[in-house]
């Protein structure tokens, strides 16, 4: 790609923004980077280091003007796509396009990309895991945290990049080609940012677009949507799910994975010793197995991965028992479908605590999966009086001003082996910086419990 001398503009200096700004001014471009936030709100380090690069700033808003003279510009996934300069640089003909594009651009090395509205991220680290394991070199990055731009950037050795691609990501993805492209799952999610929930799924199927003869589509067959779907072209596509049907390539039967791919049929994996609770993450391991299958790691390596990996932090975690309760920290459940995916992987009685920033959408399908499950809700955040209404009647629950406050009333109301769980089904940025920071407070207000308070 010719960025020598091009007049760049990067949009957001967040991870993604800091990252292809970094490449393009090395790489020769006259880069500019817009900010929304000011400048005394930002890292003064990142500040500096752009500064000597030479890549220009402008900050404390967009300035149309700006986008209209670049040659070309790339987004941060987290920048609305419909902002008045974004749309007169599209009328314009500018040349618009995403950090994870631009990356793929320069990556040599196959792309393993995982999407779906939840479990993306265990599936990433699980696959990168099982390579590592299996002697390769790996890349693992994207919407789990590292973006892919740090990857291009260089001072990694890789045969494989993994990286969970996100909407956001996949909607400025133009040319993007995973060898292997995984979806997990699709259920509401981001309805603040698109316009229905169609849009959404057509930005998650761009994962497959430019797919081609020897790459391969793997797809959960239990999904509603997915199971009636076809990747078009001559892609290789592998089904699963969690009953043997026709068609599938991998299902559960007798409590042992089978695959039934072409050439390893009657393979079966023992999955007791897997650790995460719930149907779902059945499936997300058998979306995994068979990536690890077709990048040819062989079974024993698969079969020892199975039994050692302990998932990842926030998602599921296991926090501690505290007088014979158990705490999990799936803070990364950030929107109803999540939670109540995590709510469904107990067969015990659950304390739950929910609440956040609410992101649209309707709180039903976790009134039902808590109905019969949830002995009472602890509601925090700027959603609770909106979760409460739709909890009356079905669930009993208190409100809590803080996450400290929360684990205390969940504790006193736990009884032994009763789980307290944090899935809150609503994004962090009411009270936190992330999920991440909301997970780390959970733990520590659990932690400071078993201390004696
Ligand atoms: N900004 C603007 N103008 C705007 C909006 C934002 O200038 O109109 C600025 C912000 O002030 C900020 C920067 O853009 O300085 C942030 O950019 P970003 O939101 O794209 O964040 P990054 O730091 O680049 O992180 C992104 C992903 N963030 C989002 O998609 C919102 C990270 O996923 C990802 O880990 C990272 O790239 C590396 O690939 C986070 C996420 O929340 C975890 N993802 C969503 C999710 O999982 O639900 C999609």
């Amino acid at each position: 790609m010719e960025i020598l001398g091009k007049k760049i503009l990067v949009i957001g200096l967040g991870k993604s923004g800091c990252s292809a700004a970094r490449w393009l001014s090395k790489g020769g471009a006259r880069v500019t980077v817009s900010e929304i936030r000011a400048e005394n709100e930002m890292d003064s380090h990142l500040i500096q280091e752009m500064r000597e690069l030479g890549v220009a700033l402008e900050t404390g808003g967009h300035v149309e003007e700006t986008f209209l003279a670049a040659d070309m510009i790339v987004l941060s996934p987290g920048v609305p796509l419909d902002t008045p300069p974004l749309r007169a640089a599209r009328e314009k003909g500018i040349a618009i396009l995403g950090e994870m594009e631009l990356a793929s651009r320069i990556v040599d090395v196959p792309i393993v990309a995982v999407t779906g509205t939840n479990g993306k991220s265990t599936v990433t680290a699980f696959i990168g895991s099982l390579l590592r394991e299996a002697g390769c070199r790996v890349f693992v990055g994207g919407n789990i945290g590292t973006p892919l731009m740090d990857y291009a950037t260089g001072g990694w050795e890789a045969d494989y990049a993994v990286v969970e691609v996100s909407s956001f990501q996949l909607d400025t993805t133009d040319t993007f080609c995973p060898a292997v492209s995984i979806l997990l799952n699709i259920s509401p999610d981001h309805l603040d940012r698109y316009p229905d929930y169609a849009a959404y799924i057509q930005s998650k199927l761009k994962i497959f677009e430019n797919q081609k003869k020897g790459h391969y589509a793997i797809v959960n067959d239990e999904d509603g949507f997915l199971s009636g779907f076809t990747p078009k072209g001559e892609v290789t596509l592998l089904r699963y799910g969690l009953e043997e049907r026709s068609g599938r390539q991998a299902y559960m039967k007798e409590d042992n994975l089978w695959v039934a791919m072409p050439g390893k049929e009657g393979l079966a994996f023992r999955v007791e010793k897997w650790v995460l609770p719930g149907r779902h993450n059945l499936e997300n391991l058998m979306a995994a197995v068979l990536a690890g299958l077709v990048l040819g790691v062989e079974p024993g390596v698969i079969q020892r991965g199975i039994e050692s990996f302990r998932g990842l932090a926030h998602r599921l975690e296991f926090v501690g028992r505290i007088d014979g309760i158990d705490f999990y920290n799936d803070s990364k459940a950030t929107n109803v479908d999540a939670a109540a995916r995590s709510l469904a992987g107990f067969d015990r009685p659950v304390i739950l605590i929910a609440g956040g920033r609410h992101k649209g959408g309707d709180y039903s399908p976790l009134v039902e999966a808590a109905r019969e499950k949830v002995r009472k809700a602890i509601l925090l955040g700027e959603s609770k009086s909106l979760l409460a209404e739709s909890f009356e009647g079905a669930v009993g629950f208190s409100f809590a001003e803080s996450m400290d406050d929360a684990v205390f009333q969940a504790f006193t109301s736990a009884r032994t082996d009763e789980v307290v769980l944090l899935a809150p089904a609503c994004s962090s940025f009411d009270m936190f910086s992330d999920y991440a920071e909301r997970g780390k407070v959970f733990r520590r207000a659990v932690e400071r419990l078993g201390h004696g308070g």
